[in-house]
């Protein structure tokens, strides 16, 4: 913070950065695993940042949050045993226990102090913990899913950039985990950057989900605070015949007014519409 302004400087986006206003610095911390900072802004509410890099601000999470969860939770006929890798803020889990066909929603994040912060100072995403069907766990997300098989209709890892204590999160030894924790027709969500700064990277990342599981597709939602407005997600499931791309489960408009800022089964069909550039590249 200089003079006033957050700066989301890093070298996974050479040459551009996000600049947020802060009010005041309500918590800052050396983690065991990573620099965690809390402020508030002058216009995006409270903003979570993690090694720089800014995780969420109130204003337009549930843009990355909803479109994360319900993609997999709709492209699934009835999830009752959901498991979420990361998403220590809790708006993840807010967004699962929405289904009420879920019986079990486990979340599993490595960092303890960002699900205290987020309990503290993010309480619109960390009601998700106050359901009675949750269970955290803290501990690595690749280690977790090495000793579970086939136990889960729905996995989200909502997880930080390859850059720090993600990285295995985003190779393809972890997809194998995935795969092998998943039941039969389960399915998956991945965080999966930027269309327009990570092309490599997701060409790479969808290469590999191709190779473990038989359906594996990139969709994505815009979301101002996060790199280049835009961030993707892996879609996979292991029914060959499932077409994640349309959603199997739909609320009622009512409901989905209700229910939801940004999700809708319009958009759910349309995230998975790619620019010609990034379609050439995934093809
Ligand atoms: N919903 C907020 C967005 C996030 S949170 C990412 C979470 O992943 C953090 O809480 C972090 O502690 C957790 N995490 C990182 N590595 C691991 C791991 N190996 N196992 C379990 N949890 C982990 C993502 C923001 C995306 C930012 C885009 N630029």
């Amino acid at each position: 913070i200089k003079d006033g302004w957050f700066r989301e400087i890093s070298d996974m986006w050479p040459g551009q950065a996000m600049i947020l206003k802060v009010n005041q610095v309500l918590h800052h911390e050396k983690s065991k695993y990573q620099d965690v900072l809390v402020f508030e802004s002058s216009d995006h509410g409270t903003v979570l940042v993690l090694d720089n890099v800014i995780q969420c601000t109130e204003r337009d999470e549930f843009s990355y949050q909803e479109m994360i969860t319900h993609l997999a939770m709709n492209s699934h006929p009835n999830p009752k045993s959901v498991l979420v890798i990361g998403g220590g803020d809790g708006g993840v889990l807010r967004e699962v226990v929405k289904h009420e066909s879920v019986e079990k929603a486990i979340l599993c994040d490595i960092d303890e102090a960002v699900i205290r912060v987020s309990k503290k100072y993010l309480p619109g995403m960390s009601i998700g913990y106050q359901h009675p069907n949750v269970d955290v766990h803290i501990g690595d997300g690749f280690k977790f899913l090495a000793d579970r098989k086939n136990e889960f209709d729905v996995i989200i890892t909502d997880s930080s950039d390859p850059e720090g204590p993600a990285e295995s999160l985003f190779q393809k030894p972890y997809f194998e985990l995935l795969y092998g924790a998943l039941k039969e027709g389960g399915v998956i969500t991945t965080q999966a950057e930027n269309q327009w700064l990570h092309l490599p990277l997701i060409t790479k990342l969808k290469k590999d989900c191709k190779e473990v599981f038989p359906v594996a597709e990139y969709a994505y939602t815009t979301i101002p605070t996060y790199p280049s407005g835009q961030i993707g997600f892996m879609v996979c499931c292991k029914d060959a015949n499932r077409d994640v791309k349309t959603p199997l489960r739909t609320w009622s408009p009512e409901e989905e007014d209700k229910l939801c800022k940004y999700y809708n089964k319009e958009i759910h069909k349309a995230s998975f519409i790619l620019p010609t550039f990034a379609r050439k590249a995934l093809k």
